[in-house]
């Protein structure tokens, strides 16, 4: 039932990483806000997006949804502190939205969320994502095989990449939204600092030009950010572990660090708008997923129980 009242609220977006949740969110509000790549773990940070709805778009409603790191199993102290953001975030919202990759077979951490969410009194909202990668009948025992785990307020196929059926789900964020009035005002976006856009808009650029550990083991810091005239100068370094790694972010003469470089640049001048002078740097630093000084420079929280 849609009614003129206006419809408020915060929807976290919980699941496996490489679900497609950050796509979801960008998709929604209708801006780059998290950074997406094809390699699982992208998302480090709960990220806020706001998408404020007219009158008739269905309906009026401010829905503040909070982009999270794919909940698995964490392997150094970085990890945790990703995973712990994700469940936090569950326990912060009106209505939770678990995302699932419709497109791979369900496992263990499948079972885990399920087992997560076991006791959660908040409504969920199940997302069978992907579905431009399936053949329709494959749907059906997927949604069964949920359906029978527990009980979901919705169950939704969708393909956040090429949008189909989001705006059903839209609709159903503000069916099970309470009436309330606006938390943020309207031309609010995220509540992400810029800075730190900046330096996953580098990371972006890493995670797609380089594979194996690279990803996972890469950090990215600003170093000096200066502003003369219309030109911002961006000086960056780009973390990794091992001395080994090096060479790989560097390239033959320089060429895959340039590469790097180039994407990073376009991306950011979009991105500030207006002209960017990049200068990117390459340092090991061993261990720094397990340094809690380092986590907190790249602006991860400790877990609530300082654990
Ligand atoms: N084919 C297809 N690919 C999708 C869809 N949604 C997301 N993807 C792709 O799936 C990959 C992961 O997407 P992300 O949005 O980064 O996934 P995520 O759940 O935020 O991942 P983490 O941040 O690692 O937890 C990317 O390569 C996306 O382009 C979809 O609907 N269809
Ligand atoms: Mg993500």
């Amino acid at each position: 039932m849609t009614t003129g009242a206006m419809k408020v609220g915060f929807v976290s977006l919980l699941g496996r990483p490489n679900a497609g949740k950050s796509t979801l969110l960008n998709r929604i509000v209708g801006h780059k806000l998290a950074i997406v790549s094809d390699k699982p773990q992208t998302t480090r940070h709960r990220i806020l997006g706001v998408r404020n709805y007219e009158a008739g778009q269905p309906q009026a409603g401010q829905v503040v949804f909070v982009d999270t790191p794919g909940v698995h199993k964490p392997t150094h102290r970085m990890n945790v502190r990703m995973v712990d953001a994700a469940l936090q975030a569950m326990r912060e919202v009106d209505l939770i939205t678990l995302v699932v990759d419709a497109s791979v077979t369900p496992g263990p951490g499948d079972e885990y969320l399920l087992r997560v969410l076991k006791d959660v009194q908040t409504p969920v909202i199940l997302v069978l994502n992907k579905v431009d990668r399936i053949a329709k009948p494959a749907l059906l025992p997927l949604m069964d095989r949920y359906h029978r785990a527990r009980s979901f307020a919705e169950i939704v196929p969708v393909s956040a990449a090429e949008g189909t059926n989001v705006d059903v789900l839209e609709r159903l964020f503000l069916e099970h939204l309470p009436e309330g009035a606006p938390l943020y005002p309207p031309d609010y976006v995220t509540d992400q600092p810029e800075r730190l856009m900046v330096t996953e808009i580098v990371r972006e650029q890493v995670l797609r030009m380089t594979h194996d550990e690279l990803p996972f083991s890469t950090a990215v810091l600003i170093d000096r950010y200066e502003e003369t005239g219309a030109l911002a100068h961006i000086y960056c370094t780009i973390l990794v572990e091992r001395d080994s790694q090096k060479p790989i972010v560097v390239g033959r003469a320089g060429a895959m660090i340039k590469q790097i470089g180039t994407a990073a640049r376009l991306e950011l001048e979009s991105y500030l708008q207006q002209r960017v002078y990049l200068d990117l740097h390459v340092k090991v630093r061993s261990e720094w997923r397990n340094d809690e000084r380092m986590l907190d420079e790249i602006g991860l929280q400790p877990p609530d129980d300082g654990s």
